[in-house]
């Protein structure tokens, strides 16, 4: 479709879609009616801008089911992924939602390079993460065979590459890398087994990253993106001979760049926090939902009329992706405060020491408390985190009133300025 083709069906379905969420979800109603907006005010694709965000605070308020724009008995899967309280963000998909996710899911692959009629491992986690269910969906309708191996279990993991001969790997890029270091561990030549192109997302990861990882696992490494609030991978998708970034499927997707702070839509080439309203959704519709992820709109590639997002280079809000899990400061606060050694004064320090990003946390010890009490309240700190947000943690318990105060709890606002990544 040429760009003029796809605006104009956008401009129709942002139409419907705009109508939809306002007649049927509550929230929508009352955030268009407090804006002073009407469904009937959207003439142009440019009047989007006329329309209230959405964010994960929305969700969280009508947590769980209180922004589906579909009765309970249409709603065929649920997913959720991490709130900032700990409190779960629910998503829904009536049956023909997760039959437009597996084409999106399944055109992404096709794209990547992955063949109908192979096999593809399967290691993005299964469960209430989109990921391993999204990308299982999609291999599937593109007509491979998958192996649901779902995430850890690396041994496992190595063994069935080697016995099922996959072409096609699915994982975090970090998760990769692990599996390679097992390989090298094993005495495994990583460059010499059956896998051709590994599909990587849900964390952001760099140009230098690609490159090693397709040296070291002699593969195609390409770009798979996207997020649960909006739909869960395969929002867009990267080509394996252009790999230039992913094309975001604008059919189903209107993406727009705005300036974060002052909220204004930004034109194209401009770096900026990605926004994106749902065209074709039945279950949970989004109005210019924030994503927080900072990138760029680039022209089409690959795929004519659909744009490209540049690299994520940051992200505008508190939320870590440490290897590929989601996670808030206040859920760290949270565990910390229901141990009683622990003060609420506590930094988070992403490192990569060799590689992979490694958090620590450190944490100042209640004063009431000797220090050589609180050893163990360190390693029940990190084996509550093990345990609630799935991320192993340093910890290290300081003195009381040692840790800065101003800048409190490690905050990541990124550089808009920052380069792109490749
Ligand atoms: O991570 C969906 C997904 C699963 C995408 C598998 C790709 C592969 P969430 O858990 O809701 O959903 O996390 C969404 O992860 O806002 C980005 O910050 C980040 N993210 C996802 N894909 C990429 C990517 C899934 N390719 C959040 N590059 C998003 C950079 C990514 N960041």
């Amino acid at each position: 479709m040429s760009r003029d083709e796809i605006e104009a069906l956008q401009l129709q379905r942002l139409k419907d879609t705009v109508q939809y969420a306002y007649d049927r979800v509550p929230m929508y109603t009352k955030k268009f009616d407090d804006a002073g907006v009407h469904p009937s005010d959207l003439k142009e694709l440019a009047d989007l801008a006329k329309f209230p965000y959405t964010t994960k605070e929305d969700l969280r308020q009508t947590y769980p089911f209180g922004m589906f724009a579909v009765p309970m008995e249409q709603v065929s899967r649920i997913h959720a992924s991490s709130g900032t309280t700990g409190k779960a963000t629910v998503v829904g998909y009536t049956e023909r939602d997760l039959d437009e996710w597996a084409k999106m899911v399944a055109r992404s692959m096709r794209l990547s390079g992955v063949k109908p009629g192979t096999i593809v491992h399967n290691a993005y986690g299964y469960g209430l993460f989109t990921g391993g269910q999204g990308a299982h969906a999609g291999a599937e309708r593109l007509g491979c065979t998958v192996v649901p191996i779902s995430g850890g279990q690396t041994e496992r993991q190595i063994q069935l590459i080697q016995d099922f001969g996959p072409e096609t790997i699915m994982c975090t890029p970090t998760y990769l890398l692990t599996i390679h270091d097992a390989m090298v561990a094993a005495g495994i030549d990583p460059t010499k087994t059956s896998l051709k192109t590994a599909v990587l997302g849900a964390e952001p990861w760099t140009a230098e990253m690609r490159h090693e990882l397709e040296t070291k696992m002699n593969v195609n490494a390409c770009d798979i993106y996207g997020l649960s609030e909006v739909m869960g991978p395969g929002v867009a998708g990267e080509s394996c001979e252009t790999k230039d970034g992913s094309h975001i499927w604008e059919d189903h997707f209107r993406p727009e760049i705005i300036d974060p702070f002052s909220d204004k839509v930004l034109p194209d080439g401009e770096h900026g926090e990605l926004v994106f309203t749902s065209l074709t959704k039945q279950a949970l519709p989004v109005i210019r939902y924030r994503t927080h992820d900072l990138t760029r709109l680039l022209p089409g590639t690959a795929r004519e009329g659909m744009r490209r997002m540049g690299r994520i280079t940051g992200r505008s809000d508190d939320m870590i992706i440490l290897r590929g899990v989601n996670l808030f400061p206040t859920q760290v606060e949270e565990i910390a405060l229901k141990i009683p050694e622990l003060s609420p004064h506590f930094q988070l320090e992403i490192s990569r020491p060799d590689r992979m990003d490694e958090l620590t946390v450190k944490i100042e010890r209640r004063e009431e408390f000797p220090a050589d009490a609180c050893a163990n309240a360190g390693r029940e700190l990190g084996e509550q985190i093990k345990i609630h947000i799935g991320s192993s943690a340093r910890i290290e318990v300081a003195e009381p009133g040692t840790l800065a105060r101003s800048s409190g709890k490690l905050r990541r606002i990124y550089d808009l300025r920052d380069k792109e990544q490749g």
